[in-house]
């Protein structure tokens, strides 16, 4: 068996850093040490690294707390480096007593929604010998939006109420609001819940031309914003019309409400008194995860997901 490590905290500042060890002998070769009882910690010191705190759970994984500097952390990956310790990303699970086990772990530890927890947790029996039919296939990927935030865009016509209906979502002054058009000049992004749901929400430029290069490149930037994303939200008041798109997750969202409501709307919102806030965000959430695929019984064969190895 190699020789491999693995960073368990967050690769940036902290007060400790805490670093997996796989193979026979690692913590030994590291620390220059011997004899490790199982389970027992101990007060080392790595030359020219760092004093750390080590432990040896199991005959084959260790673990390192170092202190949680950049500093550290780089002359602790050198010093792996010239032993022949490999780092690796996927984190090694002790307490996974197979491959399911071990990616329903992994799944967890970068999930963003809270909904995604108990479904996880409920995937271990469903997905033994399961065998994915392509509407499984259809409705995992829907549900994968619960581990990994989805994209949604406001898109639509300059001085639409786009940036206010963001800061109506964000509940912050997230992005400018200006009577003028083409207040908006660069993407604004930020994460939010919608109804359960964690999504990164993008206030765009309004799509326009312009004979400014800079507003021109930043049109551009939000163009490829707009490629990328999960949904869209097709942005119109009784002013102006919808802005052609070509995603086939939209939600057709009428603004301004107080100065009247477009029939041909999914859903009216009034930003600045926060009328339809919250039918919107349902929708949002019921448009990228149905409440049909969560109480659905078959497995959820998430991204990630590796059968078992029994
Ligand atoms: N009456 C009313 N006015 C609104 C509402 N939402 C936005 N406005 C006004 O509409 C104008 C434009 O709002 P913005 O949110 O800046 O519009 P935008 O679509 O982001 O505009 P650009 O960034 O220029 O494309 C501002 O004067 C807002 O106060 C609303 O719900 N009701
Ligand atoms: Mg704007």
């Amino acid at each position: 068996m190699s020789s491999t490590w693995s960073l368990q905290t967050p690769r940036t500042m902290g007060a400790i850093a805490i670093v997996q060890l796989e193979g026979k002998n690692t913590l030994k070769s590291i620390t220059g040490r011997d004899n490790w009882q199982l389970g027992k910690m101990r007060l080392v010191n790595i030359p020219e690294v760092d004093e750390v705190i080590a432990v040896q759970l199991q005959e084959n994984t260790a673990l390192i707390m170092l202190h949680g500097g950049m500093q550290v952390l780089r002359e602790f990956e050198s010093r792996c480096t010239s032993l022949d310790i490999s780092k690796v990303d996927d984190t090694v699970y002790i307490e996974a007593s197979n491959a399911i086990e071990q990616s329903i772990l992994q799944a967890l530890s970068v999930a963003q929604s809270e909904d995604a927890i108990d479904l996880l947790l409920s995937q271990r029996e469903k997905l033994q010998n399961a065998i994915p039919t392509d509407e499984d296939v259809a409705r995992s990927a829907r549900l994968d939006h619960l581990i990994h935030a989805p994209k949604v865009v406001i898109l639509g016509k300059p001085n639409t109420g786009k940036s206010t209906l963001m800061n109506a979502l964000t509940r912050e002054q997230t992005s400018i609001v200006h009577h003028l058009p083409g207040a908006t000049r660069d993407a604004v992004g930020a994460r939010i819940n919608c109804a359960g749901l964690v999504v990164d929400i993008y206030d765009l430029p309004g799509f326009r031309q312009s004979a400014d290069t800079i507003e021109q490149e930043a049109i551009a930037i939000a163009k490829t914003i707009y490629e990328e994303s999960d949904l869209v939200l097709s942005i119109a008041d009784i002013e102006h019309e919808w802005l052609a798109q070509t995603k086939n997750l939209a939600i057709l969202v009428g603004t301004k409400s107080d100065l009247g409501t477009r029939e041909d709307a999914d859903v009216h919102v009034c930003a600045t008194t926060g009328e339809g806030i919250p039918e919107l965000a349902a929708c949002i959430r019921e448009t990228l995860v149905p409440q049909a695929d969560v109480l659905n019984d078959r497995p959820w064969f998430f991204t990630g997901y590796k059968p078992t190895d029994e």
